[in-house]
């Protein structure tokens, strides 16, 4: 998604490192090129004026232009404020309630709200080890529920029963009542999306958190959609009120504005990322990392941790052993290539790898 505005990034910030003295007009150049590239990527106008003013504060101050190195100084200032912006320390979906902790996502048609339901449930499950329940409160497009039950019955993952000519906000009350006799520690409510943002949407929406008083209120919003998302997210918050932001759709070609408005302009922060159509496809979103990636410094904790997610320490040691006495053969070659499609495949890999951007 950052492919474009990381090439521009990349591009201003390498001329600054390879000149020697910065001077406060070098300074001021390059933060106007900044501001282009900035602007192209569709980040809201608040945000870029606010953040090439930061950044040029502190890069023509004195420790930075006597700096043996002032370029890659000024680097790092972008860096951090890159940070910044995108809300520094990440944060993840929060459990810390009395179970069972309702998880309400909200959101426009299409956003991605039913896929991130169940990436979700399917994470909890699998790698946190929570009993979830799953619960449509979609009413009003045909099939909404049994898409959510098959996601359910692929994962193995409960969803509640459908029961026809109920209301939302009386699915949501079954749900949490089903919720606590099951047992289960968390419940998650995928409610319906329309195509544009309305007052019965909104009354809804809030409708529903009243009854089910969900510990997270997530905005699904598709990162396609630029400013767009972010303005719906401020409406979202003002009306119904969110605890975070999931933002799908960033494997995609959008410019990258909206996951670098977000946080600057509602205040809100971002907690995932959706990044492809397969229910795995779900990462935390860690402002220093994605930083790290739009300057082209790779982000090889996220690729570590997709190694260890997808490898099998014991498979791989074995065919290291098979390499080795010369036994290597076209099956082996399979499961290697699966799995770096695991992984996802050679692109996915490049984009974490550190000045692997500026190489393409
Ligand atoms: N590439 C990509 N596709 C996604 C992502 N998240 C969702 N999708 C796709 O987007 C489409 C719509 O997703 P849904 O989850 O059904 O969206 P929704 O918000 O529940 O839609 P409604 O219930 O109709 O409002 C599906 O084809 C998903 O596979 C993502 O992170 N990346
Ligand atoms: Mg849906």
């Amino acid at each position: 998604m950052f492919d474009n505005l990381s090439e521009k990034l990349g591009g201003i910030l390498d001329r600054l490192t390879r000149r020697g003295a910065l001077t406060e007009a070098d300074v001021d150049a390059a933060m106007r090129e900044v501001r282009r590239a900035l602007l192209e990527a569709d980040v809201s106008l608040d945000v870029v004026r606010s953040f090439t003013e930061k950044v040029r504060e502190q890069a023509i101050g004195a420790t930075v232009v006597k700096s043996v190195t002032p370029g890659q100084m000024v680097v790092k200032i972008v860096h951090d404020e890159l940070v910044a912006t995108l809300g520094s320390d990440g944060q993840s979906i929060d459990l810390n309630a009395v179970p069972p902790v309702a998880i309400m996502m909200v959101g426009l048609q299409g956003s991605g709200k039913t896929t991130t339901t169940a990436k979700l449930a399917r994470r909890m499950t699998q790698r946190d080890k929570r009993k979830v329940l799953m619960a449509s409160l979609d009413i009003y497009r045909p099939a909404a529920m049994e898409q959510l039950a098959v996601l359910g019955r692929d994962l193995d993952i409960p969803t509640l029963p459908i029961v026809a000519g109920q209301k939302p906000a009386q699915i949501a009350r079954r749900a949490l009542e089903a919720a606590k006799l099951g047992g289960y520690d968390v419940v998650l409510l995928d409610t319906a999306g329309r195509t544009t943002l309305d007052e019965e949407m909104m009354s809804e929406a809030a409708e529903i958190k009243a009854v089910a008083n969900p510990h997270e209120v997530l905005l699904v919003a598709d990162s396609l959609t630029g400013q767009d998302a972010v303005n719906l997210a401020r409406a979202f918050d003002q009306r119904v009120g969110l605890t975070g932001i999931a933002l799908t759709r960033v494997d995609g070609d959008g410019r990258g504005g909206a996951a670098l408005s977000m946080r600057a302009v509602t205040g809100k922060p971002i907690k995932l990322i959706g990044t492809g159509e397969k229910t795995d496809a779900l990462e935390d979103f860690h402002p220093s990392r994605i930083a790290g990636r739009i300057l082209g410094m790779g982000d090889v904790v996220s690729l570590v941790e997709k190694a260890a997610a997808n490898i099998d320490a014991e498979k791989a040691a074995r065919t290291a052993e098979r390499m080795r006495k010369g036994q290597f053969d076209l099956s082996d070659m399979r499961e290697q290539l699966l799995q770096m499609a695991n992984m996802g495949g050679i692109t996915g890999l490049m984009g974490m790898m550190p000045g692997v951007a500026k190489m393409k």
